[in-house]
């Protein structure tokens, strides 16, 4: 007994982690079925013990599943996720395709769960990078308020699916020779392309007219609907620097309280739900992405008050980019919804 669950994307980067999580988590599913394009038609996985066969994701292949987690780029879930929802599924779609819809609830379980019952099929899976902040300054808004967010990113490749994790792998062994012959990142479809390994790229996503990309568009955008902020002031830079997993974040904030000490910050932060505190200067303690790989934690540390504004602190956020920042966020709004009583019991 249990639901019928579907993975699409089933072979992707955050797939993988997906499937990982539903088994890790006990998530309570009876029949799994794990999809991807034709190219991986027929290919065998095990999970937990049991072999799976991979199916091309189409329409007809939503019949009977009860929630389907999409991982496959947006232009599959603005193909499928539909098909889905019409076949009886909820779907919970990891990618920017129907994030800004107003009808459709973007959600980080401890920041806005309630968001859930608005739903109309689809619940969208925020930026990988926009989670990990919105969780970590979540504690500090509902206590403080908040009033400005200045970012800073420094995101790992995996964010780029696993082609760009090959694209830094074999450019890093190949490093001495420096001819990176660079396909994937920044950007696949774009024109140009950049060697990560020994780089640092100030782009990930395309650029928009207002000279921000994308991807700083999705923090922007994400951080006022998740936390229902429409008059934040907020600005990001999105970075790709030569890490695997992890993605860390420079971030200023203000808040409205005068007064509050960093202790006061460290304390609140030490106590919420899925933040860890790692903020020991003296011992040279703080996050770092290959600490926070496969921890399911957000990483907090290097709190300091800013020098000309006592409202403003700067802050260190790391999390792993597959996990919080994205299959482990699924997972936990399926949870959510099962919790709340909109997914319906089998
Ligand atoms: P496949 O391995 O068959 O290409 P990543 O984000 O790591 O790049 O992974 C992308 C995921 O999206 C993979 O699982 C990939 O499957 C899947 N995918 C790509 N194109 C399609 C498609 N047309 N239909 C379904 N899944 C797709
Ligand atoms: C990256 N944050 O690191 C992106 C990946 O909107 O879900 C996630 C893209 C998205 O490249």
């Amino acid at each position: 007994q249990g639901y019928t669950v579907a993975v699409v994307g089933a072979t992707g980067a955050v797939g993988q982690k997906i499937i990982e999580k539903l088994v890790e988590r006990s998530f309570p599913y009876s029949k799994l079925k794990l999809l991807a394009s034709k190219r991986s038609s027929g290919k065998e996985v095990e999970v937990n013990g049991l072999t799976y066969t991979l199916e091309e994701a189409t329409p007809a292949s939503f019949e009977g599943v009860d929630i389907a987690f999409f991982s496959a780029g947006g232009s599959i879930s603005k193909a499928l996720a539909k098909e889905a929802v019409s076949r009886g599924a909820i779907v919970v779609d990891n990618t920017s395709a129907f994030r800004m819809d107003k009808d459709t609830p973007l959600v980080v379980p401890e920041v806005n769960k309630q968001a859930l019952h608005e739903h109309q099929g689809i619940i969208a899976n925020p930026n990988c990078s926009t989670i990990q902040m919105v969780a970590a300054l979540e504690p500090i808004r509902k206590e403080y308020g908040l009033s400005k967010v200045i970012v800073s990113t420094y995101q790992a490749v995996s964010g780029a699916g696993a082609a760009a994790i090959d694209e830094l792998i074999t450019q890093s062994e190949a490093i001495k020779e420096q001819k990176p012959n660079p396909a994937i990142l920044p950007v696949k479809s774009a024109e140009k392309h950049y060697p990560i390994a020994g780089n640092v790229i100030p782009q990930i996503d395309v650029f928009e007219e207002d000279g921000f990309t994308y991807e700083e568009h999705k923090m922007m955008n994400e951080t006022k609907k998740i936390m229902t902020l429409p008059n934040l002031s907020i600005a990001a830079t999105c970075v790709r620097v030569p890490v695997v997993t992890g993605h860390s974040e420079s971030v200023y904030i203000e808040i409205d309280k005068e007064d509050v000490t960093v202790d006061e910050l460290k304390q609140l932060l030490s106590n919420a739900k899925g933040i860890t505190l790692q903020d020991a200067p003296e011992q040279q303690q703080y996050p770092m992405p290959y600490f926070a790989t496969d921890k399911d934690d957000v990483f907090v540390g290097r709190i300091r008050k800013d020098p000309s504004n006592s409202n403003g602190f700067h802050m260190w956020i790391v999390s792993d980019n597959l996990l919080k920042g994205a299959a482990l966020n699924s997972i936990q709004i399926a949870e959510a919804l099962i919790e709340e009583g909109i997914l319906k019991e089998v």
